[in-house]
């Protein structure tokens, strides 16, 4: 830090603020987490300085030594954690992994089927304002509208009607358990590929405390810093007959010069998450995030589906007569930092929205447990009935910010 705070204050200044927000404050953003200090430290290493272009073995670059052990490291970390056959580190995000995996096996205007983004889908699954939606032809599912929940016999339908060429399952805002097998079956039954998008339940995926997709459909992509607490990134796995075209997609099809250290950072998260105290941490954010849906719940607070059985929950603010953006607002007023999302039959834009959605895996991260989340659900459902009452939010942050101070990000 001396070094920045003397070569550039501004920079150095922002990122002590930044620090103190993250200290202070409770991150409630379901896609995001805290990284471990022996993450943090490769992701800041010397591994930044190099290009490696290719693969391991296969690069366009001299002295690419050590940079070919620190990604086979990493992809046979991935494969030994999902018990894959074929893994590629290299995608910079989720949505790029899920760009390689299209390109393997698509051509353009083919039919892409996937949850639409107002119902819990994520962009790159087919939004018309992504390169997703405007190469592919794209026939959407949503939710049942009275369980809120995925209807596999709807789903099915679907695929019957539209003769799919890859359906992708998989969610960025959907709080239930997902069928991959179900998936996998109604795919095969149409003769499509099938590929999940684990980004979300990486971490829960790579444990048991959810269903994993590998070995079950062809392609599973993932980020890499959700529940898996590793670096931004992305990262696919797929079956034997596939890879060719997958390593392909990704470079030269997508990528040029892979994010070295992130790639190493990745091999790191990989071993962490080998760890059985992973599986433990992994159990204990689905806990964390039951215990804050049941103190919404007790506060009168409708949850989307009526519950969770994830690291997240959405919050149907309907009733309370407030917006997602509003609510999002007032609790960052508050010390608390979440999303405003849209919610099944939503009427309003996605810049406004009429549900928030909460997640627990960075506040799991820090050492967080049941009694702390019903503090949390607690003091969001005070701001949220009560959304005006500027004094409450000011009370509310200072009660944040004493309770997270016992919960120190990277303790000495
Ligand atoms: N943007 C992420 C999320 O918040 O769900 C997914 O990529």
């Amino acid at each position: 830090m001396s070094y920045l705070a003397r070569v550039d204050p501004e920079i150095a200044e922002i990122l002590e603020k930044e620090r103190l927000r993250q200290t202070n404050g409770l991150e409630l953003i379901a896609s995001e987490n805290l990284v471990s200090r022996a993450v943090l430290e490769t992701t800041g290493s010397i591994m930044t300085n190099k290009y490696a272009e290719g693969y391991p073995g296969k690069r366009y670059y001299g002295g690419c030594e050590f940079y070919d052990m620190a990604e086979n490291l990493a992809r046979d970390r991935l494969k030994q954690l999902f018990g894959a056959k074929h893994a590629n580190v290299q995608p910079h995000s989720g949505t790029q992994a899920n760009m390689a995996v299209y390109f393997s096996v698509m051509e353009m205007k083919d039919v892409l089927m996937s949850m639409s983004l107002s119902q819990g889908g994520h962009l790159s699954h087919g939004s018309p304002a992504n390169f997703s939606g405007r190469l592919f032809t794209v026939k959407p599912y949503g939710v049942d509208p009275e369980t809120e929940m995925l209807d596999y016999g709807q789903v099915g339908e679907i695929a019957r009607k539209e003769k799919p060429k890859l359906i992708v399952c998989g969610a960025s805002a959907y709080p239930r358990t997902i069928d991959f097998k179900a998936f996998a079956e109604i795919a095969e039954s149409v003769g499509a590929y099938c590929m999940a998008d684990i980004a979300h339940i990486a971490g829960m995926c790579a444990t048991g405390v959810h269903p994993s997709p590998v070995n079950v459909v062809h392609f599973t992509t993932t980020t890499t810093h959700k529940t898996l607490r590793g670096p931004r990134g992305g990262a696919i796995m797929a079956e034997p007959d596939y890879a060719q075209a997958v390593d392909k997609a990704v470079f030269p099809g997508m990528q040029g010069g892979p994010l070295m250290h992130i790639i190493a950072a990745k091999a790191v998260c990989f071993k962490e998450a080998l760890r059985p105290s992973f599986r433990d941490y992994n159990r204990q954010i689905v806990k964390n995030c039951r215990a804050v849906a049941a103190t919404l719940m007790e506060n009168g607070l409708r949850l989307v589906s009526g519950g969770t059985d994830n690291h997240l929950l959405l919050i149907d603010l309907t009733d309370l007569g407030i917006t997602g953006i509003d609510a999002e607002n007032a609790l960052g007023r508050a010390g608390i930092t979440v999303n405003k999302n849209t919610i099944p039959r939503e009427t309003r834009s996605p810049f406004v929205t009429s549900g928030l959605r909460i997640g627990t895996p960075a506040v799991t991260s820090r050492g967080m447990k049941e009694e702390e989340m019903r503090f949390i659900g607690d003091r969001i459902a005070r701001v949220l009935k009560d959304i005006t009452n500027t004094a409450r939010q000011a009370e509310v942050k200072a009660e944040v910010q004493a309770m997270a101070s016992k919960f120190p990000i990277y303790p000495e």
